[in-house]
């Protein structure tokens, strides 16, 4: 197999750069309040979190056997997301007390670091002399991955390399630990992240090291013997009996056990999403900038094909991936059970990560309705509107009393979202997303600026010597209207590509007041506007936005003869606190009314939607468990809200597929 190396082969190059997190502004609209509770809510809490469960003090490598809080294996990447995410936050908008702890807290692992570089808290004390001896399972480059993205995203908020340093470091120890080299281990991590942060590390720093690990920790990723079986060789055991490859090999897993961490073949030989997802997700979105980086195409073409088994096969409506509870997993194509549905929030993060990567290719939309359609819907259903309870699964139909007798009740299923997790992941994910949102709105290439996103914001631009301003405002998703102000220093040639939306029939479009035919020049999904632009230019573009009923693919076994309700890029639900009980009764016949409505006092302000049902008649029953089937069906109507407010009132059920035509 061709081994990746770096700027050997230019025949690929992404062609987009995204406009930084820090050079753009949300203001106002539906996404500069939510950013707003994550600085004040979310980030203070999760602070609270790290700190009270001795995530933080575990830093100070003070923990002992019979201690509390015993350290977790990867308590350090709670840490370091969230340290990412004040970071991001910071450079928006200063704040003293925040930067002050994250001053402290980088203190304590400076401090935590050790001679050579490395840094872990746990194998510092929980299993001091055992470091990268079981790199398979125990998360130690995850780790280090999560805290080279914090060191750089706090470089690049304040300009300050005292954490950028102590991460090189460890990363130029990783790079003395691992590689092909006589006497270095040929392994890599059970758990992706490394490979991601390495490429991010090498941006910053310029330094080439940094990009050739990163390559290699992919290249060598299901080669044949496994590194895994090897490493467990020389822990003095049987690779055989390990307690994982047992339970994994039990399991219907047709591709093996390593297919769980993606080590069951070669990365650029895999073609279906197996195994954990969030690991698919981490994998794919650095599968994808090595290509950016390095022009081999060979790795955005893997990237491709398992997209397309991914957003074709295994995608819940709402961007969720991996159905299954414990394992947190892809299961098999059309298998996306609603209830029991797992769709881990982190998973749906990494799905936008890896849209956004796709999308730098070339300009292509189809990312960007993913992208759009996962932000919206299984990514920030992961929060409460208060922003500080979360959720790690996110089920597309829910009942309580699933859980209510249940004996063992597993937090991150409950319908209720919590304030924290023992494992944590989700919370600074989400919270790190939210933070530097404003990064996955526009992008720039030659002559040319993309909106992908319609969110009420500013940004300056450079393009060429001269400077541009790109406004939007707008009430997307709630209202179609979206008006674009471009102000360039001088009058100025560019080609401004306006998303219009999959989802979207009939856009229309007008500059300074005229309207623009744009239906036969939408190329990729973007409409293409070249033309002279002049201070104060003015774009309104309206997506008209009817409610749509949406039908899964006949094999989706789950949801055949059921509907679900969209509006523009939001899927809906329908919640008890609204319909009542027995949701699942509920049928939508063919030509239903369905009417959208702005209710300002709901749920932070939201569109509702209301539409004529049909249910039975439940008295016929009396007291019988089944009879036969004749019962009329009598009109209702129903109010389904945004899928990702849903739980923010009383528990009760939800459902977002629906009996209907
Ligand atoms: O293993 C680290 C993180 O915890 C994963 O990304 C999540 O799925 C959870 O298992
Ligand atoms: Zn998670």
């Amino acid at each position: 197999m061709r081994e990746i190396k770096p700027n050997l082969d230019n025949t690929l190059r992404k062609k987009l750069t995204p406009v930084a997190w820090k050079n753009v502004k949300i203001v106002d609209g539906f996404w500069g309040p939510r950013q707003e509770i994550n600085r004040t809510v979310t980030l203070p809490a999760e602070y609270d979190q790290c700190k009270n469960t001795g995530r933080i003090d575990a830093l100070k490598l003070k923990w002992k056997p019979g201690d509390p809080n015993k350290p977790h294996h990867y308590w350090d990447s709670d840490i370091a997301k969230w340290i990412e995410a004040a970071a991001y936050s910071l450079a928006l908008k200063p704040d003293n007390e925040i930067e002050k702890k994250v001053d402290e807290v980088i203190e304590l692992i400076e401090k935590a670091q050790y001679e050579d570089g490395y840094i872990n808290t746990y194998f510092s004390v929980v299993e001091p002399g055992k470091r990268w001896t079981n790199v398979y399972v125990m998360h130690e480059l995850y780790c280090a991955g999560h805290l080279i993205e914090a060191a750089v995203a706090y470089y690049e908020a304040t300009g300050k390399r005292r954490f950028l340093n102590i991460m090189c470091r460890y990363a130029d120890h990783i790079d003395s630990v691992f590689g092909r080299e006589e006497g270095k281990k040929r392994g890599y991590c059970g758990h992706q992240e490394i490979e991601l942060a390495l490429v991010k590390l090498y941006r910053v720093t310029g330094e080439e090291k940094y990009l050739k690990l990163s390559c290699y920790f992919i290249d060598e990723r299901g080669k044949t013997p496994h590194f895994f079986e090897a490493e467990a060789i020389a822990r003095g055991e049987d690779p055989e009996k390990s307690p994982i490859k047992e339970s994994l090999n039990r399991s219907y897993l047709a591709a093996g056990p390593y297919a769980y961490f993606q080590a069951h073949l070669p990365v650029r030989e895999q073609t279906t999403a197996e195994g954990h997802a969030v690991r698919v997700m981490y994998m794919c979105s650095a599968m994808a900038d090595l290509a950016a980086e390095t022009g081999d195409k060979s790795l955005l073409d893997a990237c491709e094909t398992l997209w397309e088994n991914v957003t074709k096969r295994r995608m819940y409506i709402t961007g969720g991936v991996g159905p299954l509870e414990g394992s947190e997993r892809f299961t098999f194509d059309y298998d996306c059970p609603n209830e029991s549905a797992y769709n881990e929030t982190c998973a749906s993060i990494g799905l936008v990560f890896w849209a956004h990567r796709m999308l730098q290719f070339e300009g292509d939309g189809k990312y960007t309705d993913i992208m759009e359609q996962t932000l919206y819907n299984g990514v920030i259903s992961g929060v409460s509107l208060s922003g500080d309870s979360f959720f790690y699964a996110n089920h597309l139909a829910s009942h309580p009393g699933l859980y209510e007798n249940k004996i063992s009740r597993n937090p991150r299923m409950l319908p209720e979202r919590q304030k924290w997790f023992e494992c944590s992941c989700c919370p600074p994910n989400l919270a790190r997303l939210t933070a530097s949102l404003g990064e996955y709105i526009y992008s720039k290439s030659e002559g040319e600026v993309y909106i992908h996103l319609f969110i009420q914001s500013e940004t300056e631009l450079e393009l060429g010597n001269k400077r541009v301003i790109l406004s939007q405002k707008t009430e997307y998703p709630w209202d179609e209207k979206i008006e674009i102000t471009v102000s360039p220093e001088e009058e100025m040639e560019l080609t401004l590509s306006v998303r219009i939306p999959g989802w979207c029939n009939g856009a229309q479009l007008r500059v300074n007041g005229e309207a623009v035919a744009i239906e036969h020049y939408v190329d990729k999904g973007y409409f293409k506007l070249k033309r002279l632009w002049s201070k104060g230019d003015k774009i309104e573009l309206v997506l008209p936005m009817p409610v749509e009923k949406i039908e899964a693919h006949p094999s989706m076994r789950n949801n055949c003869g059921r509907i679900a309700l969209m509006r523009g890029p939001l899927v809906y639900c329908l919640e008890e606190t609204d319909n009542g009980k027995d949701l699942n009764e509920i049928f939508i016949p063919a030509g239903s009314t369905l009417s959208a409505h702005f209710d300002k006092d709901m749920l932070g302000g939201i569109v509702t939607i209301c539409a004529d049902a049909l249910i039975r008649d439940k008295s016929r029953w009396e007291n019988q468990l089944y009879k036969r089937a004749e019962t009329p069906k009598e009109k209702i109507t129903v109010k389904a809200i945004p899928y990702y407010a849903w739980s923010n009132r009383k528990v009760g059920e939800m459902i977002v597929w629906m009996q209907g035509e």
